[in-house]
């Protein structure tokens, strides 16, 4: 049945930006080399099952609109089996070299944790054989702890503990999953960890119960011998109306308080950095400088709309600006680009899917041969260093040696009379030059 859901779909080829085929690429060339590595290397793109083949197209007031043949049936196993029939023949056809799951996204809920763990079993021993059928990678694994009533109140930060102690049993599971399929790191999103008042909410006891549940998957993460990164997603707000891992910065401050900013990096979404009142630039250059970078959820948001959109990334200078400070600094180690990207709900058809990822992922791919012409023209790089230069001055590294006091720089600054000359920003030469690599 859901064999023959994509059957009408070739396998995507690239075919150059002169084609106008609309099922085939036109930058995304797997094997070309770019910065030193196939394209597929330095992009290491991921689908996501939740957006693309756990969601019916329903939003808050209307029902599904997509008729995904997996979602006809009525035994919930057998409907799991056909979704991921249906899932690796996607990442087949489009050749996607990773893929991206809940627990709950890719096997059933059961009627008690047990046969929830036992489900998830019997579908995990389906989805390692197809991928090694396929060749297709987890880029990471994590646990749905917000669809269910019982995390309305929040998974970790939960004022129950018995919450707190399910949750645990998830993400457990979920973490023995990641590490049998050999996936590359795992994900915590707090998808409902913050609060809508502060009237029923004690923020100081939430922190430390995150905290300490941060600190056991680090605990357990070494005790299975799991070598991939664990990754923190931030988002500001949606589904809460102050979520507690609200950007970067947030996450840094959090990991530092509890002693865990060795233990974890982020995963950046681009839409959630909109949210949050950043760039998508800015919060993945504050992870790169802070040392926690991790991966990414590449998609969009919508100017005109304050909530998390998810549509396909489509912006070249947005998604080249991001990829220069990327690969600028060594590019992926762990990480990829997992599509946390969804369909608008009136694009009800299997080719629908298609297009929404070969445009993101030509779009990466853009962005990426964009990336590579700003870095091997030096240009923009050679005008950011220009403007630090004094630091390679003896007064500049006099200064971040520490080998000068305040008292001492006063001295100096009055002896020498100092009076530095303003110089300009350049910002508009520098935009414009950006431009020029379009
Ligand atoms: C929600 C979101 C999640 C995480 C994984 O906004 O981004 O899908 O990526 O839980
Ligand atoms: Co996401």
């Amino acid at each position: 049945m859901a064999e023959s859901y994509f059957d009408r779909i070739p396998t995507i080829r690239y075919e150059g930006p002169s084609s106008e085929n609309p099922l085939a690429f036109r930058y995304y060339e797997k094997d070309r080399v770019v910065l030193g590595k196939k394209m597929s290397e330095q992009l290491r793109c991921a689908v996501c099952y939740w957006h693309t083949f756990a969601w019916n197209g329903s939003d808050v007031f209307g029902a599904g609109t997509f008729d995904r043949p997996w979602h006809r049936i009525a035994d919930p196993m057998e409907s799991a089996q056909e979704k991921l029939k249906a899932a690796f023949s996607f990442f087949e056809k489009l050749g996607a070299p990773y893929f991206t799951f809940h627990d709950r996204d890719i096997a059933p809920e059961g009627r008690t944790l047990a046969e929830s763990h036992a489900n998830l079993d019997k579908i995990i021993d389906l989805a390692e054989k197809e991928m090694a059928r396929t060749g297709v990678k987890l880029l990471w694994g994590t646990a749905n702890l917000f669809s269910n009533p019982r995390y309305m109140s929040g998974a970790a930060s939960n004022p129950d503990p018995e919450v707190f102690a399910y949750a645990a049993s998830q993400v457990r599971k979920m973490m023995d999953v990641t590490l049998r399929l050999k996936g590359e790191n795992y994900v915590l999103w707090g998808g409902r960890e913050g609060y809508e008042t502060l009237l029923n909410t004690d923020m100081g006891h939430e922190g430390d119960q995150l905290g300490r549940f941060f600190t056991m998957v680090a605990e357990y993460k070494h005790k299975i011998g799991f070598k991939g990164h664990l990754l923190i997603e931030p988002k500001p707000k949606e589904p809460t109306k102050h979520q507690y891992d609200f950007d970067s910065a947030t996450v840094y401050a959090f990991l530092q308080r509890y002693g865990l900013e060795k233990e974890f990096k982020v995963n950046i979404e681009a839409n959630h950095a909109i949210l949050s009142g950043h760039s998508f630039q800015h919060e993945v250059s504050y992870a790169l400088a802070n040392g926690i970078f991790g991966s990414l959820d590449i998609n969009r948001g919508d100017n005109l709309l304050g909530w998390d959109t998810d549509q396909f990334p489509n912006d070249p200078l947005e998604t080249a600006l991001v990829l220069f400070t990327l690969m600028s600094a060594g590019g992926f180690q762990t990480g990829g680009m997992n599509f946390d990207a969804k369909l608008r709900r009136q694009s009800i058809e299997p080719e629908d899917l298609f297009h929404a990822h070969i445009g993101g992922m030509d779009v990466l791919a853009r962005g990426l041969l964009i990336a590579e012409k700003m870095i091997q023209d030096k240009a923009l790089t050679k005008k950011l260093e220009q403007r630090y230069e004094g630091w390679n001055q003896p007064l500049g590294k006099d200064i971040l040696a520490g080998k000068l006091s305040l008292a001492e720089l006063s001295d100096l600054a009055l002896s020498k009379g100092l009076d530095p000359k303003a110089k300009s920003g350049r910002q508009e030469m520098l935009e414009n030059l950006a431009n020029r690599y379009i």
